[in-house]
């Protein structure tokens, strides 16, 4: 409805204040295709120190396939919304991803005690919100949408700082026909201790399975494995697996190059393919790295024994 051009702004909470509210919503959009990606840009309301400490999603669900929320120092523009389509469109920097909605996927909640670390000199000074409308069909009626998520935040210091480690491929091919494709991915730990608590999978159209492992001592324990066809959300992680200094983080992803009529690289188009497994955790805020990447093709010898469930595909 028409009630929307105003909907993002900050809100007191008037019981504690140290607590306020940021919602982060589309000013009333109306995309005139299907397969629409948007972004918004806001402002992090306070210079000084801030803490997320949830996520309340607002989705029309006939509309919006995906919402992604995003942290970062320059957003790609400060209009009220613009295309983002295709190609990496939401900041000019380093986007550090903070939260997921997808359709048909539960909400993963913060636990109790850690925060996203946002303002202050954390690198964060804008939310960039994308969102992904599927079927345009719904916006007939050219009806604008507010879909969007408000933060609950507070400027008092948590005792754990959530981070997001992303391990992705970046040179991995797959040839046209060939059944299976793996992508290896493999990096030392010499932090302090993460305490992974969700996992995200990212591939196209490709992708059968997605996997990710701690290695303490040989021996292979699993963070998380989803089909990354299925609604790329943050799922729970196996709360078991801490990684700390001496591990070695890895992942594979499992593609299939059948139906593919020439060779399919990493790349930012529904034709290109990626490889990511993405894991939120939490550390103690002494010593908080809010954001970790690894890069590194994995040593054949190591993958020798990877657990073979890695290679079987979800189904259903
Ligand atoms: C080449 C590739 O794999 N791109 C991924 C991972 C990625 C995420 C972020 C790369 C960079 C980032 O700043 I955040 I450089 C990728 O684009 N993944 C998509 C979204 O863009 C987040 C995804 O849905 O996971
Ligand atoms: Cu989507
Ligand atoms: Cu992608």
């Amino acid at each position: 409805p028409s009630d929307c051009s105003a909907r993002t702004k900050q809100q007191q909470v008037l019981t504690n204040p140290n607590n306020f509210s940021v919602d982060v919503r589309m000013p009333g959009v109306s995309p005139t295709g299907s397969d629409t990606y948007l972004c918004m840009a806001h402002p992090v309301p306070t210079s000084r120190d801030a803490y997320i400490v949830d996520f309340i999603p607002h989705a029309s669900m006939d509309t919006v396939h995906h919402m992604l929320l995003f942290g970062c120092k320059t957003p790609v523009s400060t209009r009220s919304f613009w295309d983002c389509g295709s190609v990496q469109g939401t900041c000019e920097d380093e986007a550090s991803i903070m939260y997921a909605w997808a359709r048909n996927a539960p909400p993963t909640k913060l636990p109790k005690d850690v925060g996203f670390k946002v303002g202050g000199n954390s690198g964060m000074s804008y939310f960039v919100l994308q969102i992904h409308y599927g079927d345009v069909s719904a916006f007939r009626d050219h009806h604008r949408d507010c879909s969007g998520v408000t933060l609950r935040m507070t400027s008092k210091p948590q005792p754990f700082i959530a981070g997001i480690y992303l391990l992705m491929s970046v040179d991995t091919v797959i040839l046209p026909g060939k059944r299976v494709t793996n992508a290896d991915i493999a990096c030392d730990y010499t932090s302090y201790p993460i305490y992974p608590f969700a996992f995200r999978t990212h591939t196209h159209r490709l992708g059968k399975v997605v996997s990710g492992y701690r290695i303490r001592d040989g021996k292979w324990s699993l963070i998380g494995r989803q089909s990354p066809q299925l609604p790329q959300a943050f799922y729970p992680a196996n709360k078991e697996v801490d990684v700390k200094y001496g591990d070695t983080v890895a992942a594979r992803c499992v593609f299939t190059g059948e139906g593919r009529t020439s060779k399919t690289y990493i790349g930012g188009t529904s034709d290109d393919e990626m490889c990511n497994f993405y894991i939120m955790y939490y550390m103690d805020s002494k010593h908080a790295i809010p954001f970790l990447n690894c890069m590194a093709t994995g040593p054949k010898e190591l993958f020798e024994h990877i657990p073979a469930e890695a290679n079987v595909p979800i189904t259903g």
